[in-house]
This record gives structure tokens, sequence and C-alpha cells, in this order.
């Protein structure tokens, strides 16, 4: 099965209750990228990468665009599975994982349906169909926080994720115990999450002066070397997320010990195809991980769902998706959503999404 045709479609995602905040951007609305693979068998598959505005990460949407504008020509012909894609893939860009990953999803839910299979099964075989989510706050004041931790508790989400930074840690430790009062007891875990934006003096402190809080640490500082400098003087366990930019980037941390787990992406790894390898070394390594991406509708939210569906549970933090963030659905009948904390693994070949391709009009490019 080869590919024979590419469409690159854009939309826009409004954030709900906008904007999004965390410690060193906010975002009111996030364009979104989506690739339609067609297969010589008249068969199609969808992929999707939606960067979290422009400084989350190594990533922007006009870069997500532009590199598949670069490869697309090239990949007409290659054959539609996992290996002989992304070495094309490579061959033809370096770097780029976030639009490579749109290619590779539309190719694994192109595969899917034409083996008669899910996603999950390609990736190794589903342990569950009901999949814990986590909820992530934005940077808000303590009390703000912790009624939405009391109310997140409710819904029964199994973990929170405290976003923190940007402000006097005094804040961001008030903000810790405020939580941590409105959660203590429920079995709910705790993440708070400085996405790069403390330095190193205020992540110790707020580790010393919450001792008896039993939350993990998610990507405190920026740099390894803060990450390094800070992590045999911590109290807490120290997760990556956006310093995780690679398949070889996760192999070094776990293989030095430099964190006890991951937030990651499977834009910014680049696809199903390398997230598959990084479960199992995390698997091989004992670590804890989430299976998520940045932001995006029900093709990426889909695909997390189904490498979620596949990692040990006790080795999975959850699988985060923008729906609570987002109005409506690509696929009315089986979009995702959280119910109760947890994610029905959607049903039927690929992704089981189908997606109302007229919500994102003409193609903005095609090959
Ligand atoms: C909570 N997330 C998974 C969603 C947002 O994209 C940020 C991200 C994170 O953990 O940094
Ligand atoms: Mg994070």
């Amino acid at each position: 099965m080869k590919i024979t045709e590419i469409h690159v479609y854009q939309h826009d995602l409004p954030v709900r209750n906008g904007p999004y905040r965390m410690a060193l951007a906010e975002v009111w609305t996030l364009t979104t990228t989506l690739v339609k693979l067609v297969a010589d068998n008249g068969l199609c598959g969808w992929g999707e990468t939606c960067p979290l505005g422009p400084t989350y990460a190594e990533s922007h949407v006009t870069g997500a665009l532009a590199a598949l504008n670069e490869m697309a020509p090239g990949l007409i012909g290659t054959e539609i599975l996992p290996v002989p894609l992304h070495r094309q893939m490579e061959g033809l860009l370096n770097g780029h994982n976030y639009a490579k990953a749109a290619v590779d999803i539309a190719a694994h839910d192109l595969l899917g349906k034409h083996l008669g299979v899910s996603v999950a099964d390609l990736l190794g075989g589903k342990l569950t169909d009901r999949v814990p989510s986590y909820y992530a706050t934005i940077v808000g004041t303590p009390d703000e926080t912790a009624r939405m931790a009391a109310e997140k508790r409710a819904e029964g989400y199994p973990r929170l994720q405290v976003k923190i930074g940007g402000r006097p840690v005094e804040e961001d430790i008030e903000t810790i115990r405020k939580v941590w009062e409105a959660i203590r007891g429920s079995g709910m875990r705790l993440a708070v999450d400085g996405n790069r934006g403390l330095t190193s003096r205020d992540a110790l402190r707020l580790s010393r002066e919450c001792p008896e809080i039993p939350f993990i640490m998610e990507q405190p500082c920026n740099t390894l070397e803060d990450l390094q400098k800070i992590r045999q003087q911590v109290n807490h366990a120290i997760y990556m997320d956006e310093s995780g930019t690679s398949l070889n980037a996760a192999i070094t941390a776990a293989g030095i010990g430099l964190v006890d787990g991951f937030g990651m992406k499977i834009t910014r790894i680049g696809g199903l195809h390398p997230m598959r390898t990084f479960r199992d070394l995390c698997a091989a390594r004992n670590l804890p991980h989430t299976c998520d991406d940045s932001w995006g509708g029900d093709i990426i939210a889909a695909a997390c769902t189904h490498i979620g569906a596949t990692v040990a549970p006790e080795l999975l933090e959850g699988v985060w998706v923008a729906a609570p963030y987002i109005d409506g659905h690509y696929d009315s009948e089986n979009g995702i959503d959280i119910e109760d904390g947890y994610i029905r693994l959607p049903q039927g070949p690929g992704l089981g999404i189908r997606p109302d391709e007229s919500l994102f009009g003409d193609p903005v490019a095609s090959f």
C-alpha cells in the first residue's frame, strides 16, 4: 500500500474560557494542522499536529506547514509502513519531529483500516478500553486552583497537574499547599508543572518547603544543566517534559538516571512509531510517563488514547487531551471525551475517528 495523495488542512481551535496560561506563555486560540493521506487502494488516514503557540516548544504552526510542504512531494509513492515511511521522511528533512508525527499518525490510521485492526493493536495490543486521563490547571491564584482541584477530584480524575511558575515562588508554594488540602486522602496523584519557568533556586525552595506533599516536579527548569543541578538536592521525583525532544534525549535521560519519569508528547518525539519505542524503554527502566500532546482535536486525542491503552497501567500517568478546553468535535459520534476522569478507547479500525471534512474547508496544500 503506497501513498498517492497528501492533503494538508488548517483549522482554528479557540481555547474555551481562555487563555490557557503557563509559566512562560498564554494562548487564546491554536491553529491545528491536519494531514490526510490517500493510499493506492483508495483508503485514507488522518494525522494531526497542533503546537501550543510558538514558544511552548521548538515548534510553531507555520513551521508545521513549511515542513510538510518540504516533505510531501518526496512522500508520494512511499510504502505505508512505519519503518520505510520514517526512513523516507528522515531522508527528506532533518528534524521537525512535530510535522513528521502528523504523517506518521495518518499512516497508522491508514494501516489499521487496511488491516482491519485498531491503532492500539498495531502498537502491540491494548491492555484496557478505559484509559486514565489527568486534568491540567492553568497558572492561577492559590484559591482558584484549589477550587479547581476539588472540582476535578469530585469528577473522578485520578491525577491532577498544577501549573506553576512565572511569578513569585511564594505564590506557587501557597498554591501547592492549598491544592493538597483539597485533594489529600482522595488518592488523586499530583504533578506540579513549571513548564521550564523556574530558576533552580526557586525549584529547590519549592521542594524544600513542601517536603510532606507527595507531588512530582515536571520540567521545573529549562535546561538539562539546571535539572542535573537540582536532581540530588530535591525531596521530590523529577519528570522531564519539554526537554525530551527526541528518542535519543529520552534514552539519555533515562540512562543516566536524570529523571524519574516523563511527560511525553507524540508529536515532539516524532509520531507513534518512536512513541512505541519510548514506551518500551520506559517499561525496561520502570519509568512512569504520560502519553499526551500539546493541543489539538479528535485525531491527535485518539492517537494519544490508543498508545496510552498499550502502556502498562502501573506506569501510565495518564493521557492528557485538550477536549475540556475545546468546543465541538471533528467526529460528532466517536469524538474523544473525558468521562469521570477516563477516556473510552475509540472502537473500529485505525484511530476509530471519522472526521467531518467539511469543518476544515479547502486544503491549504495538496500533493
Ligand atoms: C498539560 N499538557 C500536557 C497540555 C499542555 O499542552 C501543556 C502540557 C504540559 O504538561 O506541559
Ligand atoms: Mg508539562
